[in-house]
């Protein structure tokens, strides 16, 4: 792997329109969309942890003139994988979910995900979890998996163009990143001041 997630989200976040609403899993990829740009589209999760993608979900169904992203996790998106035939089954074209797959519960110190190969072990299954193979299987038919710097400029047009549902699992680097930049923490008021950027003042 050598992918650099920092680099994948700023090409994804890059010169964000107001109806591009983000939707950050938790973990890293909440410092990542924040490290980007932080901005009342942006919804971090913090520490909520598997229900990205249902969040996201939600949000393009009752937002279907606005593009929907979810940057997540392996970590996350392996605790909410029925997430993802759900979003087979509703087809929202402006959804788009990204998975920085980096085989590591990150946030909590690097213990291995089920993305990761295994060798040896009771089950001895070799290859970890192919999540595109997952989303695929669960009906999304547009899911690749992405390991080249060379394909993270159509990752970010197609993040931003393509009809969806869409999904990409990018393989990134483990990395220990500066965390200097973070997002505000209160809940309550990151809830707010999203659903004032979508819907306007209630
Ligand atoms: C329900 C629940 N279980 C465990 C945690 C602790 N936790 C916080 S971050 C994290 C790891 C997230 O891993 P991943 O989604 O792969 O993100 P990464 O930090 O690796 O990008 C865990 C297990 C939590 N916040 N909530």
């Amino acid at each position: 792997m050598t992918l650099h997630r920092r680099a994948v989200v700023r090409a994804l976040m890059q010169n964000p329109t107001d109806d591009l609403l983000v939707i950050a899993g938790l973990g890293q990829c909440t410092w990542d969309i924040t490290e980007a740009g932080d901005r009342p589209q942006n919804l971090p999760l913090w520490g909520g942890m598997g229900g990205a993608v249902m969040i996201g979900l939600g949000l393009a169904l009752a937002q279907p003139d606005k593009r929907v992203l979810v940057i997540t996790g392996d970590g996350d998106m392996l605790m909410g994988l029925g997430s993802l035939a759900t979003v087979a089954a509703q087809r929202p074209a402006n959804l788009v979910i990204v998975v920085l797959d980096n085989e590591k519960f990150g946030e909590t110190g690097n213990q291995a995900t089920h993305t990761a190969p295994v060798a040896g072990g009771p089950s001895d299954r070799g290859a970890g979890t192919d999540l595109a193979a997952v989303a695929r299987g669960c009906g999304i038919a547009d899911s690749t998996t992405v390991t080249q710097e060379a394909d993270i400029a159509v990752l970010a047009r197609d993040a931003r163009t393509k009809s969806g549902p869409i999904f990409r699992n990018v393989k990134v680097l483990v990395e220990t990143l500066p965390n200097t930049i973070v997002p505000p923490k209160d809940g309550a008021y990151l809830k707010d001041r999203f659903r004032q950027a979508v819907v306007g003042a209630a």
